[in-house]
């Protein structure tokens, strides 16, 4: 895809599409409860659908009229073997959380994904997911896809200090807790994002979460919801940072979801000097955003900060690259085993923009104040949505020439309508 977008600045207002990882968790605990389960403003991604084909393929009933999605869930046992290998797409997400469901499956499960998912370590599910009694071979001995899981239905419960910031983990955990026998106690190295602690508890469930420890009881039946997904912070990301960059712009993004494990960006913002007005809507956990171009400065993004925004480092490297001064990012090093190494791809498309970006172990070093143009070659995504639109947001500042994009359909994972969405802001229809 070539990008040639001219934009004298950003101007009106978006309600952003469904938080991805809230949709597959409402699908996930909608198919494991009992009694009917409705969902408002889901996101129709790949990824969200890759949930949604694995359940229907586990024998649930999901409905999609276009509006909501209604899940007819009989309750975790009755989850049936499926007839073939289900495929996961690109979706970390729905491989790992799915693992901690199977895990207490008494039946055999082959999981299956993309060259870029193939490539992504489930050894860190796969550790606690044994030690509490289910069977997981995958390729090499860091437990690649293909992965077959054949679950237990005397799962243990076990107490397990995570070693790695992972949300994923901690809810591949806490699915499997829920079936084991006994009290499982999860501790987390960081506070990484809630949401299944949270729709654990929507949906009828008891957990315990008290600073970095969970706790959860086995044997739970849960009850179907009506459940109301926010906009993604994720995906408002990428227009707080287009309309921060780009001279004259003003935009307004409604009903963004707000939980406070996922708003490291807004924090980074403010951080750097950007002019944002964050309203709380009535709607617990969501606000309306306004955001303007502003003169900002470098900043340093560490420690517990990185699993708040962990996803917004692509599109914060660019905002750096934009702002006065150096702007230092530590501690990341997850960054390398997510769709891509976001450490080096990024590093990489912006380089060849004329960005001043030092790749490091567990981040990287931007200088800030350079002048972005079109790259010699094409950038490819290597299937990484997030890298697709860091670089679309990087064309509104080039002046001459394209950019070519290539592999620029990884967007539909997390995002379908964004270029749609981008010709409407930057008034490029
Ligand atoms: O689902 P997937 O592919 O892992 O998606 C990503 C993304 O950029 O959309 C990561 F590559 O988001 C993860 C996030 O990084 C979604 C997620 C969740 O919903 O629980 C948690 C984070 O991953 P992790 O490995 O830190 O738990």
């Amino acid at each position: 895809m070539k990008l040639k977008i001219n934009s004298q600045g950003l101007k009106g207002r978006l309600k952003v599409p469904g938080d991805k990882s809230i949709s597959h968790r409402s699908i996930m605990f909608g198919s494991i409860a009992k009694g009917k389960t409705i969902i408002h403003d889901i996101l129709r991604g790949e990824d969200v659908l890759s949930t949604i084909e694995a359940f229907r393929a586990l024998g649930v009933e999901i409905e999609d009229d276009g509006q909501v999605i209604t899940v007819h869930g009989q309750g975790i046992s009755k989850l049936k073997e499926p007839e073939k290998a289900l495929d996961m797409g690109n979706s970390g997400t729905s491989t790992r959380l799915l693992s901690g469901i199977l895990a207490g499956l008494p039946f055999e499960t082959t999981l299956f994904g993309d060259d870029s998912l193939s490539k992504r370590p489930m050894d860190r599910v796969a550790t606690p997911l044994q030690m509490m009694g289910a069977e997981i071979v995958g390729q090499t001995d860091k437990v690649k896809l293909p992965m077959t899981i054949k679950g237990s239905a005397h799962l243990k419960a076990i107490d397990y200090v995570l070693p790695v910031a992972s949300a994923q983990v901690k809810s591949a955990v806490i699915f499997a807790a829920l079936q084991a026998e006994g009290l499982t106690k999860v501790v987390e190295k960081e506070k990484t994002r809630s949401h299944t602690e949270e729709m654990l508890v929507q949906f009828g469930g008891e957990i315990t979460v008290s600073d970095k420890t969970i706790l959860v009881p086995g044997g739970q039946k849960l009850i179907g919801q009506e459940v109301t997904v926010p906009g993604d912070i994720s995906s408002a990301a990428f227009w707080l940072v287009a309309a921060l960059v780009v001279e004259n712009s003003e935009l307004i993004l409604e009903n963004v979801g707000i939980n406070e494990t996922r708003t490291g960006i807004l924090e980074v913002i403010q951080a750097m000097g950007g002019q944002l007005e964050i309203e709380q809507d009535e709607v617990a956990k969501a606000a309306t955003l306004k955001v303007k171009a502003s003169q900002l400065k470098g900043t340093e993004i560490s420690g517990d900060l990185i699993p708040r925004l962990i996803d917004e480092l692509p599109i914060i490297a660019l905002l750096a690259t934009q702002v006065e001064g150096k702007t230092i990012i530590r501690d990341a090093a997850e960054l390398k085993v997510k769709e891509t190494d976001r450490i080096a791809v990024v590093a990489d498309a912006l380089n060849s923009m004329g960005a001043n970006i030092e790749p490091t172990d567990d981040g990287m070093i931007i200088q800030g104040g350079t002048k972005l143009h079109a790259p010699e070659n094409a950038i490819n995504t290597l299937g990484d949505h997030r890298i697709g639109m860091m670089v679309a947001i990087a064309a509104l500042l080039v002046e001459n020439g394209e950019i070519d994009l290539e592999r620029a359909e990884a967007i539909q994972t997390s995002y379908p309508s964004f270029f749609d969405d981008l010709g409407k802001l930057s008034g490029n229809l």
